[in-house]
């Protein structure tokens, strides 16, 4: 009776997501009943959330909502799904398999790549969601923890094999995945129809209610940053000595999200508390996830990534905690250096001797248009190439462990498809995040309206002889800042359709938060700002100095050194 009684008293002071994950034995909840039920399309109660926990959104098309509604339809709900890969590598002859699944079971028919190195499929109906789950089982890959309270898909610098240096960090960042999944075997009974074990499951790293939000994890290695380390929670930047990696510098508590008009969220770049030696990786590793489960805040979901308890409890006081769960020191910070973020495209050879084409996709998105063939050529490639597809955190794809017998056989096709196009910088290093039709949360377009954005700035570069520069521009359709704008040059954020806030004065290497500069504009209005920008730029630099570093020098916004000071006022 009294177990009873405070399990009561605990239900009613969690928030509705504790709550969730409390009650849902494991993750599980009642997914399969919800399986076996034709009359929707959607996920009842708990599930809609639990379902994340298996890598899947329950999303409805935007474009469609009104249209149904007043037919009286239930919403076109089906399902996003993300896959988990780690690093982001793929061989080839899988991708066959992907290509074909997107094809004859989803609504749109595409492959997006994502700027966490993977890939969703938009649009899978319900009744099609195991078939999507034993799809990838067949290739090897799952989709289990890649949303929700858990640690997502680990980024690993997309590099080819240009050194070992490169094989060992993305083994580590498969390591580091693996290690810190969720353990349950809800997703094998569910979704791969696994017989239930009579074992009691058991979360020795995430807990019965797994982590208080989501929380994000790189393994990176100078002087690339192409995975925005920056933004993440946890991150491992590799040390090396005679071209092996003997440990890592850690840096935790980045993430780029805020909220309109809250004062207490801002976003905020991940900080160093010290080195590590590499045998001591996974121990860390365990070490910041745990601290961040245990201390994190769970009565409010808006304070609740690591960046906000470390706020809440001190950095040192988060690291001392760190040092006494893995026993280990962290020792001073080794020096490390960035140069760049966007992807090298064109051809690279390796140590191998074989060559890699990094390909440019626009927004990630892999289909089928008039001008271009991106989907039907890539799965060309991948009939006859016997190596790997690398996707980056660019939304961008690598056609890796090329051999000079296939080299040319590989460009002809890409060439022939559309897959290899003369562009602009501006162009090449630009991203924006899926938003609509469909993400629930989104408050203007992003993906839809990149390339005309990119256009009508690509004019104004001409117009002022600074085309051949780069910028690096990105659009997020609302605060969440998935398209990574709050480390752009030039970011913008939506606010209502049609209206966005206009960020300037981020860096190349994505070490600066931009300061907002108008809020709530049109996109006439931006473009007007940035004419006038652009001008100021082209005639007033100093030598080769970059855009973000102009408005800063200049005193156009003010450079944002503590984000909780700085992002608001
Ligand atoms: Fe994101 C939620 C898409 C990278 C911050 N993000 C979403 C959802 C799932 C909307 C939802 O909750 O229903 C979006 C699905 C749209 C769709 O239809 O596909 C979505 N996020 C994406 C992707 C696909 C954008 C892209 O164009 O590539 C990226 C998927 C990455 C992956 O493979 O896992 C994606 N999201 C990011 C990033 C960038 C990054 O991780 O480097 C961020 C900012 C970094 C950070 O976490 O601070 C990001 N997404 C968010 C947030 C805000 C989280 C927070 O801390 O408050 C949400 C909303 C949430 O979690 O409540 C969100
Ligand atoms: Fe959706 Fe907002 Fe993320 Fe864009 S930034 S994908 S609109 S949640």
């Amino acid at each position: 009776m009294k177990k009873n009684n405070s399990k009561i008293v605990l239900e009613k002071t969690m928030t509705d997501a504790e709550r969730i994950k409390y009650n849902s034995n494991y993750l599980r909840g009642t997914i399969i009943d919800d399986l076996k039920n034709e009359i929707t399309n959607g996920f009842s109660g708990d599930n809609f959330s639990l379902i994340r926990f298996h890598g899947m959104y329950q999303q409805d098309d935007r474009d469609l909502r009104l249209e149904r509604n007043e037919q009286k339809l239930e919403p076109r709900y089906a399902m996003m799904l993300r896959c988990r890969l780690p690093g982001g590598i793929i061989k080839a002859k899988k991708w066959l398999k992907i290509d074909n699944f997107a094809s004859q079971y989803t609504l749109y028919g595409t492959i997006r790549l994502t700027n966490r190195q993977t890939f969703q499929f938009h649009g899978i109906l319900k009744k099609k969601l195991k078939d999507a789950h034993k799809m990838l089982q067949d290739i090897e890959l799952d989709s289990l923890g890649t949303a929700n309270d858990v640690n997502r898909n680990v980024l690993c610098t997309s590099n080819p094999m240009e050194s070992l240096i490169h094989q060992e960090a993305y083994e580590w960042a498969k390591k580091i995945s693996n290690f810190l999944l969720p353990q349950t075997k809800a997703y094998a009974e569910i979704w791969l129809d696994q017989k239930k074990i009579a074992t009691t499951d058991k979360e020795p790293i995430l807990g019965k209610t797994y982590l208080p939000r989501k929380f994000k994890t790189t393994v990176v290695v100078p002087p690339y940053n192409d995975v925005d380390l920056y933004a993440n929670d946890m991150n491992f930047i590799a040390i090396t000595k005679n071209k092996k990696i003997i440990g890592f510098n850690v840096l935790i508590g980045g993430g780029l999200s805020f909220i309109h008009g809250n004062k207490n969220t801002w976003p905020f770049l991940a900080r160093e508390i010290g080195y590590i030696s590499i045998k001591d990786t996974l121990s860390v590793a365990k070490a910041i996830v745990t601290t961040q489960r245990d201390w994190g805040n769970r009565t409010d979901r808006s304070n609740a990534k690591t960046r906000y308890t470390i706020h809440n409890f001190s950095l040192s006081a988060f690291k001392r905690e760190v040092e006494k769960r893995s026993n280990v020191n962290l020792e001073p910070i080794r020096t490390y250096n960035f140069i760049s973020r966007g992807d090298r495209f064109g051809w690279i050879k390796d140590i191998n001797n074989n060559w890699n084409l990094t390909l440019f996709i626009p927004n990630g998105r892999i289909y089928d248009n008039n001008n271009q063939l991106l989907k039907s050529g890539l799965s060309k490639i991948a009939k006859i190439h016997e190596g790997n597809f690398r996707l980056t955190s660019n939304q961008n794809i690598i056609v890796s462990e090329v051999s000079e017998k296939n080299k040319s056989k590989i460009e002809k096709i890409a060439l022939s498809y559309g897959l290899i196009n003369k562009i602009t910088n501006l162009r090449k290093y630009a991203m924006a995040c899926v938003s609509f039709p469909t993400c629930p949360l989104a408050m203007s377009e992003a993906e839809r309206v990149l390339s005309s954005f990119i256009t009508k700035l690509e004019n104004i570069m001409l117009k002022y002889h600074v085309e051949n520069e780069t910028i690096i521009f990105r659009i997020s359709g609302c605060p969440n800042g998935c398209g990574r704008s709050l480390l752009a040059e030039i970011g913008l954020i939506g606010k209502s359709i049609g209206r966005y806030n206009l960020y300037i004065g981020g860096n190349r290497i994505g070490s600066r938060i931009p300061k907002i500069y108008k809020e709530n504009i049109t996109e006439n209005e931006i473009f007007t700002h940035l004419e006038h920008l652009i001008e100021l730029w082209s005639t007033q630099r100093k030598e080769k100095e970059d855009f973000g570093d102009f408005v800063i020098r200049k005193g156009i916004v003010k450079e944002i050194i503590n984000p909780i000071l700085d992002f608001w006022n």
